[in-house]
């Protein structure tokens, strides 16, 4: 699979960027717009409908050169290929990475250890349906007869952050009818909070763990346990009315007492935070339907079939990870701005920091050796124009460059027209400030005093890139995801690093499990970590007796 490649700062494409970097940091966006009036039209890229204009970058058809260069000498083609191939290229968890079976249609063949793997998906696909079809219509009932109303999904992590966002973002195509929460924390006002006003005979769990240890789910899984028995008169086989599990692990979910006919499988193949298409989306499929989680799944698939099979230099995944790259490496950003100009994608920012952050915070090459170079770097962001009011002072004026993402949509999703028109002006407002910023002589010919000059100068040459789709919708979604999928994956090809595991998550963990008893013992425990930890254990267990 993975042709050996030069360790990065040796391939040649890489030297090449450094010493064009040194010609061009100081170009302004100004100046290469003005010498290029067809620039705005050149520097774009289209593909299943999405709309992608990277001209307001810091680079020049020599830089995408090079980057596009750098693709191939790190063998980004072979990866590509590698991973739909199937080979295990989570060479940590020695694992493959398939989350686009999730997504290919009936009758495609994708396969996994020899195995064809899509028949599975579909077959899990259509139980699904069956099960979300019964949920919506009211043909699946609770202990009591009571048709479901609220549906809570209890999981954490990968397990959590897309249903959530999924949810958030296609509520407008959700099934009013029916509540849905979110449980993830361990912290018991998450689990309170979620079902203070609810009706146990009404309520659906959705205990979704991939490992189905996971101590926060278990933790909440048992606490929704001991809450419906309660709330249905104590009948433990009220329970299977009321709770199903969405996991690779049918032994745990068994142990637990749910029926493994109401359970819903995916594979070892699936990372978490690659798996809200997959069963994990039991919560998202209820809201807003079987075929429209198909629509998504199509969607998705569109954008996997882009990046498999597009020329880099057409290839938005590619160009938006190549880009990345350049800021990272090159420019030395820290972070990533991504806007959405929709508010039903408030949640979306959040859910991209597991996606690219988990996937690409790691130090070491696949081999295990120590990079010499950054890698991920830090994802955030809030919807516009939210964030207007309040951090993008920093991003246009402060001392650090925040390569951003703008996301709008051409058509809006209730008839405010009006709202609609000011939302998507101020995207191109931001991207036209951010670039073209404001000269001392703009600010002095607008009657500034001088001493207040300064204060409203806008350097400029701030990059973004330009995200345009036709409407939010299931499908537009699920290329989105996938977009930032694959730009995720095309950094890390070039990073040469494990994008799949997430070893970072383990020690805490760990650690927590080993400091719980010694929070709970009666007994005085015999501590033996560092002075701060065991005094603050200490702290801890003298209020929790006295309160
Ligand atoms: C995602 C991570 C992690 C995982 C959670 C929940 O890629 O692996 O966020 O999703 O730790 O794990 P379970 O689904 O096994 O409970």
């Amino acid at each position: 699979m993975n042709a050996p490649v030069a360790p990065l700062t040796e391939r040649q494409a890489w030297k090449d960027l450094a010493a064009h970097y040194q010609d061009i940091r100081a170009l302004h966006l100004r100046d290469l717009f003005a010498n290029d009036p067809k620039r705005g039209e050149r520097m774009t890229a289209q593909a299943a409908g999405l709309y992608f204009d990277y001209s307001k970058n810091r680079m020049t058809d020599e830089t995408l050169r090079l980057l596009l260069r750098l693709a191939e000498e790190s063998n980004l083609r072979g990866r590509i290929d590698a991973m739909f191939r199937g080979e295990k290229i989570n060479v940590t968890e020695k694992r493959a990475v398939l989350h686009m079976a999730l997504r290919a249609p009936r009758g495609a063949s994708i396969l996994a250890d020899g195995r064809n793997v899509v028949s599975q998906v579909h077959a899990v696909l259509d139980k699904m349906a069956d099960f979300s079809d019964r949920v919506r219509s009211g043909a699946w009932k609770g202990h009591t007869g009571k048709r479901i109303r609220n549906v809570i999904n209890i999981g954490i992590g990968g397990s959590d952050l897309g249903p959530v966002m999924a949810y958030e973002a296609l509520k407008h195509y959700s099934e009013r009818a029916v509540t849905f929460r979110f449980v993830s924390n361990v912290d018991g006002t998450d689990f309170a909070e979620a079902v203070r006003d609810l009706d146990p005979a009404e309520s659906l769990f959705i205990i979704s763990s991939k490992t189905f240890t996971t101590l926060e789910t278990m933790t909440n899984a048992h606490t929704a346990r001991k809450w419906l028995l309660a709330g249905l008169g104590g009948d433990d086989t009220s329970v299977a009315k009321h709770c199903v599990a969405v996991s690779t692990n049918a032994k745990e979910v068994t142990k637990f007492g749910i029926d493994p006919a109401n359970m819903f499988e995916f594979w070892d193949w699936v990372g978490g935070r690659y798996s809200m298409d997959s069963a994990i989306g039991l919560s998202t499929m209820i809201a807003i339907g079987a075929e429209q989680f198909r629509a998504m799944l199509d969607g998705f698939h569109q954008m996997d079939e882009h990046f498999r099979t597009a020329p880099f230099e057409h290839n938005l995944p590619v160009l938006m990870g190549l880009l990345a790259v350049w800021y990272t490496n090159f420019f030395g950003a820290q972070t990533i701005a991504v806007l959405p100009y929709e508010q039903y994608l408030k949640r979306f920012p959040a859910y991209l920091q597991q996606l690219t952050m988990e996937s690409n915070g790691k130090q070491v090459t696949l081999d295990g050796s120590l990079v010499a170079w950054d890698t991920g770097p830090i994802y955030w962001g809030e919807p516009g124009t939210n964030g207007q009011h309040s951090f993008y002072q920093l991003i246009h004026q402060g001392t650090r460059l925040i390569p951003c993402d703008f996301i709008a949509f051409m058509q809006p999703l209730h008839p405010l027209r009006r709202h609609h028109d000011m939302l998507v002006a101020n995207v191109f407002a931001q991207t036209e400030a951010l670039a073209f910023g404001k000269t001392p002589e703009q600010v002095k010919s607008e009657g500034t005093p001088d001493w207040l000059v300064p204060h409203r100068v806008f350097e400029g040459n701030r990059p973004s890139n330009t995200i345009l789709a036709e409407r939010l919708t299931p499908e537009t979604l699920g290329k989105l995801i996938a977009l930032y999928e694959h730009s995720v994956f095309t950094q890390g090809a070039i990073w040469n690093i494990d994008s799949f595991d997430q070893w970072g998550v383990e020690l805490g963990k760990m650690l927590a499990q080993r400091i719980i008893p010694e929070l709970e013992n009666k007994e005085e425990p015999a501590l033996s970590h560092d002075s701060s930890t065991n005094n603050l254990i200490r702290r801890y267990r003298t209020l929790r007796q006295t309160t």
